[in-house]
Order: C-alpha cells, then sequence, then structure tokens
C-alpha cells in the first residue's frame, strides 16, 4: 500500500485528513511542517528538507495541504518541489462530494465533503473545490484556483489559474473570471471579471486593481 505525505498541517490539513480517513488507501500518512501539527492520529514527521530522504525511504505519495485565499505563491513553491523530487501526486476526493462521470480532474486536487461536480466540467491541477462548493456543468477551473466552501458556478463558467472565488459566491452562467482575481464572500458575479483583480458585492463589482 501506499504511503502519503501532506505538505502543511494547518487547518486545510485538518479537511483533507478527514475526507483521507474516510478513503482508506494509504498505509501510513505523515504530515510535513516545521512545528508540531499532529491531527486525528497523523504524526507530524518532518519538514520540507526532509521529504527528499522520506521518499527515498519509501515514502511514495504527496499532496500539498496548505490552502490559499488570494495568494497561491506557497501552494505553487510546495507544489513544484514535490513534482520536482518525483513523488505521486494524487487528487483526493472527500466520499461524500458526487462527481459527473465524465469530469477531468488534474493531479493534486481536492474536492471537500458534499462539493458537487457537475458534467462535462474540468478542474486544473492543484486546485481546491471546498466544501459544498458546486461546479455546474460544462465549467472550466483553472489550476491552483480555489472556490470556496458553498460557492455556486453555474454552468459553463471559466475560473482562471490561481483566482479565489470566496464562500458562497454565485456565479451566473456563462461568465469568465480571470487569472489571479479574488471575488470576496458573498458575492453574486454577474459579467465577466478581468484577470487580477479583487471584486465583491452584489452585482459584483472591482474594487481594487
Ligand atoms: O477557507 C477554508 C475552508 N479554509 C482555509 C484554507 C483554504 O486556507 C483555512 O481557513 C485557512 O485560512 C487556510 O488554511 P491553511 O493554509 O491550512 O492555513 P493555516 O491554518 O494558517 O495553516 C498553514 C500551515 O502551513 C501552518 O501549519 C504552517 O506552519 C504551514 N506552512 C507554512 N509555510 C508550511 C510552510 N508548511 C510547509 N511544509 N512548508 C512551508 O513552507
Amino acid at each position: 500500500m501506499k504511503k502519503l505525505l501532506l505538505i502543511g498541517g494547518g487547518g486545510h490539513c485538518h479537511s483533507v485528513i478527514d475526507s483521507i480517513l474516510m478513503l482508506n488507501s494509504y498505509e501510513k500518512i505523515g504530515i510535513i511542517d516545521d512545528k508540531d501539527c499532529s491531527f486525528l492520529g497523523i504524526s507530524t514527521i518532518g519538514t520540507d528538507y526532509d521529504v527528499s530522504r522520506l521518499f527515498q525511504e519509501g515514502w511514495t505519495d504527496a499532496f500539498i495541504t496548505v490552502g490559499s485565499i488570494g495568494n497561491t505563491d506557497l501552494r505553487h513553491r510546495l507544489y513544484h518541489m514535490i513534482v520536482d523530487l518525483g513523488l505521486a501526486i494524487p487528487n483526493i476526493v472527500d466520499p461524500t462530494a458526487t462527481i459527473a462521470k465524465d469530469v477531468k480532474i488534474q493531479q493534486g486536487t481536492y474536492v471537500g465533503k458534499k462539493a458537487v461536480i457537475n458534467a462535462g466540467s474540468k478542474i486544473g491541477e492543484c486546485a481546491v473545490i471546498n466544501t459544498g462548493a458546486i461546479i455546474e456543468h460544462d465549467c472550466m477551473v483553472g489550476p491552483f484556483a480555489h472556490i470556496s466552501p458553498g460557492a455556486t458556478l453555474c454552468g459553463q463558467v471559466h475560473v482562471g489559474e490561481n483566482a479565489h472565488v470566496g464562500a458562497g459566491v454565485v456565479v451566473k452562467q456563462l461568465v469568465k473570471i480571470g487569472d489571479h482575481s479574488l471575488i470576496g464572500a458573498g458575492s453574486v458575479v454577474v459579467k465577466d471579471i478581468p484577470k487580477n483583480i479583487v471584486a465583491y458585492g452584489n452585482p459584483c463589482r472591482l474594487v481594487e486593481q
């Protein structure tokens, strides 16, 4: 059986651990953090400097468990560290999530409890589809994007890479959200949002460039 390293031991890691424990597909799980973050019987077994050695000692898989709210630099850095070392990078999909048969999800993505991803949708690598998010049919979610708890993307929405869609946001069908943009919690997005901006409200408006 495989052994999994979780990179980052904070709040996001707690959500991912609960999903992994229900999946029961790893012989061993360890947390990588510079402080003791042991949780639900999963121990902290080293720092980023130990990952290469742990790989050589038989730890096969790694998954990024630091979250991101608007800035994905840390997730990028840690993800490229495990890619470069050659660890296998799974997707972690909570068993309560519902995913249509033809959905394509790139590696390193977390899908949380009761999230729904409907037919024809595509999810990029190292994305987070958090608790209860709804990704309706034929959506595209870019790499490293975070769709927060309870957010809804109606059909054919496009979310760019590194974008953050806050908790409870509703995005109207066919709307595009640009790369690196952040949509504040509770917003209702009815028009395209350019890249590299912060926007919020109902209707959602630009607040920062
Ligand atoms: O919004 C939701 C539902 N979840 C948020 C999530 C997406 O993002 C959550 O509420 C948090 O705001 C945030 O969770 P995250 O990233 O787990 O944040 P925090 O609880 O602050 O924990 C970050 C952990 O990453 C800490 O234990 C840090 O020590 C660790 N960390 C920071 N830098 C690192 C590094 N760990 C490693 N291995 N390497 C690093 O460079």
